[in-house]
């Protein structure tokens, strides 16, 4: 064979097949940062089998899947490395291919980065519902066909340009944070293992990750995104990314080629189910075996469960987080489905972040109304298991639930404080996240026997005692809705084509304005009081219709009274502990109950049927 003949063959190989081929490379860019980090880089594609890497960063510890699709490779990035790009040769004896690495400028920490705690309020909001700011990004060309406003579980329009442009409206509502379910790119296509009566879905709601480290083009753009923190922080709004580390979406291409043998749990041919036994994690008579299916199992029996016991995967996972963070400044973390991850990863990943972001704070997902149970997720101290999961705060589900009852009128509003009882079992009760509702449950209003004048009480509740209060979207002008994912309809007004926008007066029904500005007031009022915030909590009287608790903090205290009950009361309240003197008097700050004096340790007032006063 001549040798111009042996050339052509060579680069027809390099060509048409067997020379290495890369379709991505995770993570894309690093933030450089004041010390050193070495990266665990994945980079899929085929061909990969034999490759060796070469780049002007330190490269090592090269490891390929046995199908020649993922290599993994440590790169070195020094402190202070110059931003720009660093691109990575992969070379086997087929041929070469680039993949493209960037080092991009660290994020300034002043400003961001800033965790969140009972200062704050948080507002919970589903991109793709909320305000569609950007109608270009609709029905984007790569995922035609998933956009209808008409189907309940397609994407609707709404993006993070729609929150940008409603960040006053939420400043004016005294919001201080914001969480927003998960950003990441989901699937481009209809969701057809997850079906119901109307056929197939959308992963619209975000959780069906298929990449970790992109944006869902119908909700914008990782820089779209970090413009959304620097607006929302310009403001006065902190963020938190909800993020997920438990499972990817379905279609992820884990799902039919894993990096590593061990990358999931179980195959999508072969796996658990979930079975939710959640209580068996804090049971110390459970065995491996018993909490196998809660840990391993795929959610709803559909989701790829990562195997965080995998070394790799824990690296990917953990290292992924801490992109986010420093790529675009969030303050905090809402970490979804968190009792299906062994507790040692979490451990390990609080570390993580702690280490780097050392004001960051996690909210965990622990769905269960059990106080013992969620505690148990509470970092600060080891539990019986040795490990201390070192998440910040979880939320208070338990309390919610009291909440949902007391205020939707089927329980005595004792039963708050026999929720508050348990408080003895958290490390700090004080950081739960306490809520009406959320994403996945029914609205309030949408309860048997809710009103309006009930979600209104609800929210005083919420912003008067212990905990970081949040609302719901659309809560605060009482939306209705049932079940997921009625409980997600698009807020009127987001959408140009509306008739007619509650996020402006001009738009709200006359009940609308009126729990619109109830729930406003209540927030301004926690923001102007510390002890509303961070003050002790003191209950002065407990029965079946009356609650009344003292906050009491450095600054200022408050007195806090519902009279829950279908008649006009005359209380006596004792002030033990409140430090109210006697001769003070005091005023409602809230509504328009007469003012109260002090006497003999005690206030003596009359409260009308279903109010609440808030003497200050
Ligand atoms: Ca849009
Ligand atoms: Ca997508
Ligand atoms: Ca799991």
């Amino acid at each position: 064979m001549c040798r111009a003949v042996l050339l052509a063959v060579v680069v027809a190989r390099v060509v048409f097949g067997a020379g290495p081929v890369v379709s991505k490379v995770e993570p894309p860019d690093w933030p450089a940062g004041p010390r050193p980090i070495t990266l665990r880089m994945l980079v899929s594609g085929s061909g990969l089998a034999g490759a060796v890497v070469h780049c002007s960063l330190t490269t090592g510890g090269v490891k390929v899947s046995s199908s020649g699709t993922h290599l993994f490779f440590d790169l070195t990035v020094p402190a202070g490395t110059k931003p720009g790009s660093y691109p990575i040769e992969i070379r086997t004896a087929s041929g070469a291919a680039n993949a493209a690495f960037a080092v991009a400028a660290p994020l300034a920490a002043t400003g961001r980065f800033q965790g969140f705690s009972p200062e704050d309020i948080i507002y919970l909001i589903m991109p793709d519902r909320f305000a569609n700011g950007d109608p270009s990004n609709d029905d984007p060309a790569i995922s035609r066909g998933m956009h209808n406003r008409a189907k309940s579980r397609y994407y609707h329009g709404g993006d993070l340009d729609g929150i940008i442009q409603h960040l006053p409206y939420l400043k004016d509502l005294g919001v201080t944070a914001l969480w927003l379910t998960p950003v990441y790119d989901n699937a481009n296509r209809l969701n057809e293992r997850e079906t119901y009566d109307d056929g197939a879905i959308t992963d619209y709601h975000g959780y069906g990750a298929t990449d970790f480290y992109a944006v869902d083009e119908h909700l914008g753009t990782v820089d779209k995104f970090r413009e959304l923190v620097d607006k929302a922080h310009a403001a006065g709004i902190k963020v938190i990314q909800d993020q997920v580390a438990n499972h990817t979406g379905p279609y992820h291409a884990w799902a039919q080629d894993p990096p590593t043998p061990t990358w999931l749990n179980g195959s999508e041919a072969k796996h658990l189910a979930n079975d939710w036994r959640v209580w068996t994690l804090m049971d110390p008579h459970a065995t491996p075996a018993t909490r196998r299916s809660t840990l391993e199992g795929w959610f709803v029996n559909i989701l790829p469960d990562l195997n965080q016991n995998d070394p790799e995967v824990a690296r990917y996972l953990t290292q992924n987080t801490l992109w986010w963070i420093g790529r675009t400044g969030i303050d905090g973390i809402r970490e979804d489905t968190l009792p299906y991850a062994p507790r040692t990863f979490w451990r390990d990943w609080t570390a993580a972040i702690r280490q780097s972001y050392p004001r960051f704070r996690v909210v965990g997902e622990v769905f269960d109304g059990d106080p013992g149970l969620v505690s148990f997720f509470q970092g600060g101290k080891a539990r019986f298991d040795g490990v201390d999961s070192g998440v910040d705060t979880l939320f208070d589900f338990p309390l919610q639930g009291a909440v949902v009852n007391v205020f939707g009128g089927t329980a005595p509003i004792r039963e708050l404080s026999q929720v508050l009882a348990h408080d003895a079992l958290y490390v700090d009760p004080t950081r739960l996240v306490t809520f009406a509702g959320l994403h996945d449950q029914a609205r309030f209003m949408n309860g048997k026997g809710a009103t309006a004048d009930g979600l209104v009480r609800a929210f005083a509740f919420l912003m008067t005692a212990r905990g970081i209060p949040m609302i719901y979207y659309g809560d605060e002008i009482g939306m209705p809705g049932g079940n997921d994912p009625d409980n997600r309809r698009d807020f009127p007004g987001g959408w140009r084509e509306d008739s007619r926008n509650a996020f402006e007066k001009s738009g709200r029904t006359a009940a609308e304005e009126q729990m619109f500005l109830a729930i406003r007031r209540l927030a301004h009022l926690r923001n102007a009081s510390a002890a509303l915030r961070t003050g002790r909590m003191i209950d002065l009287l407990v029965t079946d219709d009356v609650y009344a608790f003292a906050r009491v903090s450095q600054q200022d205290r408050a007195i806090v009274i519902f009279n829950n009950g279908a008649s006009d009361a005359t209380l006596h309240v004792p002030l033990a502990g409140a430090q109210v003197a006697d001769g003070t008097t005091l005023e409602d700050a809230y509504g328009s109950a007469p003012a109260a004096h002090a006497s003999g340790g005690a206030l003596e007032i009359r409260l009308p049927a279903r109010t609440v006063a808030i003497y200050r």
